[in-house]
């Protein structure tokens, strides 16, 4: 079993800014924005919502992650519930469905305020319907207002201001977002009051991806065996009307090894489980889809949770 070294966390550049923004023209809200979780996506996010005005507090669970946020004018507080105390709209975006679950109804959760009335609650970590719906109604049940915006894109795009948000719930929560949605994103969608819509959309947008990215693996392996050059194949392809942006950019990465996260591993195996528990419970067969979650779960044992989803090359390359 090879020996991976896990990729290097890059720090955020607290100094960088989108092309985007200066051409956007925005105005920024004047309510309090509450964001939790810091992670790579919700530090891009919250840098830029500084950069354009916006009045922010801010928590993380791992505290050290906040220093660059306070020192950029953000409050910093204890706990998710003392964000929600200071906050009008409050979004979340951590790793996962359990994360995300655990900050709203956890201890110093959001819910243990009891009171939300006049509290807005955005989720944007990737989780499922049943999660959103979960959520949903717990915030409905202390009298706030629920909106999942899900955001479809990479680290890169984050970075770039070229998300897309795929939101559902409350109409109003939506419309109040709208100077933090045109930070951060180049499209939005409103899909919807029913909630859960915006996770089915974005799932299945990462079925395409997850199934598209082990197709192309597995054939630049297969080329690999034959000592056909990587490169020429892309070249290739490039050419071909079978190109995207996407698969392009990550045969580059492929053929050099470089497997720098822009969307890690894990969450894709996070999104094809997530897929497939959906497709379970709706009887639907998703025979490519299951092979593909297994190939990603095999790819995370050999140890590349960490790295970017093009790393499912290595694999394929035993
Ligand atoms: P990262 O960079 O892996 O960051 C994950 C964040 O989630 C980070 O702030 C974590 O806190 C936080 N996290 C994870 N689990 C928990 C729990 N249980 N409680 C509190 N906080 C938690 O991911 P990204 O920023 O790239 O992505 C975040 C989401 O955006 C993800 O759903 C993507 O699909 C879209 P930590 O710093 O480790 O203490």
């Amino acid at each position: 079993r090879p020996v991976v070294t896990r990729p290097e966390t890059q720090a955020i550049d607290m100094n960088s800014r989108p092309n985007t923004l200066a051409e956007r023209d925005i105005v920024a809200s004047e309510q309090t924005i509450g964001f939790l979780g810091l992670g790579m996506m919700g530090s891009t996010i919250v840098k830029d919502l500084i950069y354009t005005g916006h009045k922010v507090v801010v928590w993380n669970r791992t505290i050290d992650k906040c220093q660059p946020f306070a020192e950029a004018g953000a409050d910093v507080k204890d706990t998710p519930m003392d964000v929600v105390e200071a906050a009008d709209v409050i979004f979340c975006c951590v790793s996962d469905p359990k994360g995300a679950k655990d900050l709203v109804f956890g201890n110093c959760g959001v819910l243990q305020l009891k009171d939300l009335r006049n509290k807005a609650y955005v989720e944007m970590s990737t989780i499922d319907p049943d999660t959103s719906m979960d959520i949903g109604e717990g915030i409905k049940q202390c009298n706030g207002r629920y909106l999942e915006a899900q955001i479809h894109g990479s680290r890169q795009e984050a970075a770039e201001g070229m998300l897309i948000i795929l939101a559902g719930g409350d109409r109003s929560v939506f419309e109040e977002c709208h100077s933090c949605f045109k930070t951060i994103a180049k499209n939005t969608f409103f899909l919807g009051t029913d909630v859960g819509n915006a996770c089915k959309v974005n799932l299945i947008l990462q079925t395409i991806l997850g199934v598209s990215l082990v197709g192309l693996a597995e054939a630049l392996a297969l080329a690999d065996r034959f000592s056909i050059s990587l490169n020429d194949i892309i070249d290739i392809f490039d050419l071909t009307s079978m190109k995207s942006p996407l698969l392009l950019a990550k045969g580059k990465e492929m053929a050099k090894g470089d497997f720098n996260p822009q969307q890690p591993l894990s969450h894709m195996q996070r999104d094809l489980r997530l897929v497939l528990n959906m497709a379970e419970n709706l009887d639907q067969s998703m025979p490519v889809t299951s092979i593909t979650n297994e190939v990603f779960k095999h790819t995370k044992r050999l140890g590349y949770s960490e790295h970017d989803s093009s790393a499912v090359f290595v694999r394929s390359r035993f």
